[in-house]
């Protein structure tokens, strides 16, 4: 039976989303919150984790009354599996991201592409020592190839540890390695997950947790952040820039063009084929001023990190982006784009072109997008966007707003340059208690919670308090859309923020990337940690996804815990079911790993529960609270 539908101001925080929604209700135009009705409520055995569909003796579905499955597993075993696979999904996701950015530079290291080019060679030189490469004396592309088959190298089975648990404080590595933590292998521990919950194999739930953290420590010291250092080493490394964010950022006189997904690989061609006076003459031509490209999720981010490019919006404004009517093609390459997109395209002149392989969307344009052919590819799409412009009509746009300023671009390197070449002034003022602790605001919306009311308000609770907030992925726009982006928004920070970040000019609130790019994060945290001396679960710092929904968020939770780190989460992932999965999460590996998840709905009360975290830690470090 048809519901009604929920009303619009309780769907999300923003009106430029308020107004795309009464047009797509207006125009007959259903969007994921209209779907999210339709499946509500939900399977509860799936919501509590206890169903099992790993073998055809089942599937089975455990409770109480009937508390085995045909093989005997019972709901821990069940939910441990289940919530293995999820994890085991987002690690594969960001890792296969990584290892495209691998295939990038091996075409560039063979000769095979002109289009890409190693853009930071320090970059790359300094990676290299890290992983212990010889650089001294050698060539660039002698270098490359080294750090190349090393990567490569990173997903197979040959190795004791992923390369860069170089940066690792040692007594975490020496955590990992008494519990069988240690990542071996990208590839490796996804695999060796796949086989651990066939059925009849690893049967014990808390050891299919240690493997889960595993696979996700795989993703954070690996896959993630093998693709965020050779993203900066082949499209330069991000510095502090200026630019905007909301739907404001469509502009009604010129070819817009949406980049979505998460690969820079297809969209920083793109936007170089956008800027070829070719095409932009031809936009001219057919009426528009000019061509723009503007970004949604994470290879927005990516690209709004490093090029500047404006931001269109997150997760729950991909749909509602091309209504406003005045998108030529929203280009994708893979990860969180909603299938959706493609119907709602279709109600348009909007051209839906797929870019990979891996992610092919029936009913869009598909290029098979390749580092050989990367640049002329880029063109046919821009030019393929141009000409659709001619189709717009003019009556169904409506772009319902003004963008707002923001500043991004904060890549590790950048913050050391504005803190005069180390990191010892924020130590300083971490000990000072100027800053007294960070915390990682980072992933997705979820049609469940109003758009982005707790991304932004456990933003401003944290940063009341003087805890530095660092954001990426989803909850960048967010933020920025709520004006804590740029340097300004020190108005709504503690005296301690307000007197450190005024006098560096930047916001209290910082953009540190896209979702791979929490392995930014991470590497921040050891080299804190290395220069305190301690683990990293002795800092002031914690993590938090206040509104996740998908299998990489739940990777970078749990590789975030495992690194030490408490984290955040403001829904439950399906685990439930298991007193003793659910225990292991939110206190069990305290004792393990030295950090925890915690799940609270209420933003007020999770900035407490960090403000806690931070007290103590500061207190154990024996500074002032
Ligand atoms: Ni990778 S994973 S909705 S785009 S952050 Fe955005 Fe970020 Fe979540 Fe997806
Ligand atoms: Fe059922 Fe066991 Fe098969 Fe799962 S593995 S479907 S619990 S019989």
């Amino acid at each position: 039976m048809a519901k009604e539908p929920r009303p619009i101001d309780e769907l999300t925080i923003w009106d430029d989303a308020k107004a795309m929604l009464r047009k797509a209700r207006a125009e007959g135009i259903q969007t994921v919150h209209d779907r999210l009705d339709r499946q509500t409520p939900h399977c509860k055995f799936c919501e509590l984790g206890t169903t099992c569909r790993n073998c055809t003796m089942g599937p089975c579905r455990v409770s109480e009354k009937n508390p085995l499955g045909v093989c005997g597993a019972d709901a821990d075993v069940i939910v441990a599996r289940n919530f293995g696979r999820f994890v085991t999904g987002g690690a594969a996701g960001h890792s296969d991201h990584g290892r495209d950015l691998i295939e990038v530079l091996e075409a560039i290291v063979e000769g095979e592409t002109k289009d890409y080019r190693i853009v930071a060679e320090d970059k790359l030189r300094a990676i290299a020592g890290e992983v212990g490469i010889q650089t001294e004396g050698r060539s660039t592309m002698e270098v490359a190839r080294d750090v190349m088959d090393c990567f490569f190298a990173d997903f197979g089975s040959r190795k004791k540890e992923v390369s860069f648990l170089a940066r690792v404080p040692q007594v975490r590595k020496d955590k990992w390695a008494g519990l069988k933590m240690t990542p071996r292998g990208v590839d490796r521990e996804i695999a060796e997950m796949m086989h651990r919950t066939h059925m009849g194999c690893d049967n014990d739930a808390p050891n299919t947790m240690i493997h889960a953290a595993r696979t996700a420590l795989a993703d954070g010291w690996g896959g993630s952040m093998i693709g965020t250092e050779l993203s900066d080493v082949i499209f330069g490394v991000p510095t502090p820039k200026m630019s905007t964010a909301n739907l404001g950022v469509i502009k009604a006189d010129k070819v817009n063009i949406l980049v979505h997904g998460h690969n820079p690989v297809v969209s920083e061609m793109i936007l170089a084929a956008s800027r070829e006076p070719e095409l932009v003459n031809r936009a001219k031509e057919l009426g528009a001023t000019g061509i723009n490209v503007a970004g949604l999720c994470c290879t927005g981010n990516e690209l709004l990190m490093r090029q500047g490019i404006p931001m269109a919006g997150n997760h729950l404004m991909t749909e509602l982006a091309i209504i406003t009517g005045a998108v030529e093609a929203i280009v994708v390459d893979y990860q969180c784009i909603m299938p959706s997109l493609v119907q709602i395209s279709g109600c348009y002149h909007t051209k839906f072109i797929d870019t990979a392989n891996k992610a092919r969307f029936t009913g869009a344009i598909h290029f098979d997008f390749q580092p050989r052919t990367a640049m002329k590819q880029a063109r046919e799409i821009v030019s393929i966007a141009v000409e659709a412009f001619a189709q717009r009509d003019p009556g169904r746009v409506d772009i319902p707003c003004e963008p707002i300023e923001i500043m991004t671009g904060f890549s590790n390197e950048a913050v050391i340059a504005a803190l005069g070449g180390s990191l010892d002034p924020m130590v300083q003022a971490i000990a000072a208690g100027d800053i007294r602790g960070a915390v990682g605001i980072v992933g997705c919306n979820n049609p469940k919670i109003k758009q982005d009311s707790m991304n932004v308000k456990l933003a401003e609770e944290l940063i009341k308090k003087d805890i530095l907030v660092l954001v990426t992925g989803c909850v960048t726009t967010a933020a920025g859309k709520a004006g804590l982006l740029v340097p300004g928004a020190i108005e709504k920070a503690g005296p301690g923020l307000q007197k450190v970040c005024g006098s560096l000019g930047i916001p209290p609130v910082l953009h540190y990337g896209s979702c791979v790019d929490n392995a930014r994060i991470l590497q921040l945290c050891a080299a804190l940690a290395n220069a305190l001396k301690v683990d990293i679960s002795d800092l002031p710092v914690g993590a938090s996804s206040p509104e996740w929904y998908s299998e990489k968020a739940a990777a970078i939770g749990l590789y975030a815990v495992a690194s030490g780190i408490y984290t955040h989460l403001g829904h439950p992932p399906n685990i439930l079911g298991s007193k003793t999965v659910t225990d292991l999460a939110v206190s069990g590996l305290e004792d393990l790993v030295g950090a925890t998840f915690f799940i609270e709905p209420d933003m007020v009360k999770a900035a407490d529960m960090f403000d806690q975290r931070i007290r103590t830690k500061r207190k154990a470090l024996g500074l002032s609270e």
